[in-house]
């Protein structure tokens, strides 16, 4: 594995699971000061360089890490799940379709359930086919669900669009849930 994406790993695991064991604080928007995480990660052994830093955010296959404008501040714009972080994205209406996807053997209790954010803040959906077929594949024999989002939104419920496009929502109930067969 490349340094670049090795320094990509760790700041996923630091900015959106874990900053505590490097003793680092987020605020509640999810901003670590950068000075300061490469002064943790030094302590802990990481050699990580600023130039290091800014090129595992901008070439992060998914754009997974935002900058603040000054440079001075980063952190995850997606996949949390540390209690730390509560990062409010404005709500926005989401088109007429979204997709998940995931794995066949979690059917049985996604089709009781609805789609549950288990350990992330939210429930991620991508706007495209393909990108949830990579998402699912993660985990097993992959099953893409088709979400029926403006039936939910006009139904009252709440969808936000993460910096680097990925739609989140609290949970989708079973009703908006139809099986993708991969026909269109
Ligand atoms: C499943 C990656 C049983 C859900 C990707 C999923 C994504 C249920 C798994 C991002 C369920 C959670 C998120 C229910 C949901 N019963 N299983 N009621 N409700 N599930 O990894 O969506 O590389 O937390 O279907 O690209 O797979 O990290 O979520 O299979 O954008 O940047 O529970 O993570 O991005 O798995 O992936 P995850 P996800 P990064």
């Amino acid at each position: 594995m490349s340094i670049v994406k090795k320094t990509s790993k760790f700041l996923s695991y630091i900015l959106r699971h874990h900053p505590e064991t490097i003793g680092l604080h987020l605020d509640s928007e999810g901003w670590a000061d950068v000075d300061e995480l490469l002064q943790k990660a030094a302590e802990q052994g990481r050699d990580i360089d600023r130039a290091l830093l800014l090129d595992a955010v901008a070439n992060n296959d998914k754009k997974r890490f935002a900058l603040s404008e000054d440079g001075r501040k980063i952190r995850a714009q997606q996949g949390h799940s540390t209690g730390q972080v509560a990062i409010d994205y404005p709500p926005q209406e989401p088109p007429e379709v979204l997709y998940h996807g995931t794995a066949d053997r979690f059917w049985p209790s996604i089709r009781e359930q609805g789609l549950l954010a288990k350990s992330r803040h939210h429930v991620h959906l991508s706007g495209d086919f393909d990108t949830a077929v990579k998402v699912g594949q993660r985990h097993g024999k992959v099953m893409v669900l088709k979400v029926l989002a403006q039936k939910m939104y006009q139904d009252g419920h709440r969808f936000y669009l993460s910096g680097n496009h990925v739609w989140l929502a609290d949970h989708v109930p079973p009703q908006y849930i139809v099986v993708e067969d991969g026909s269109e």
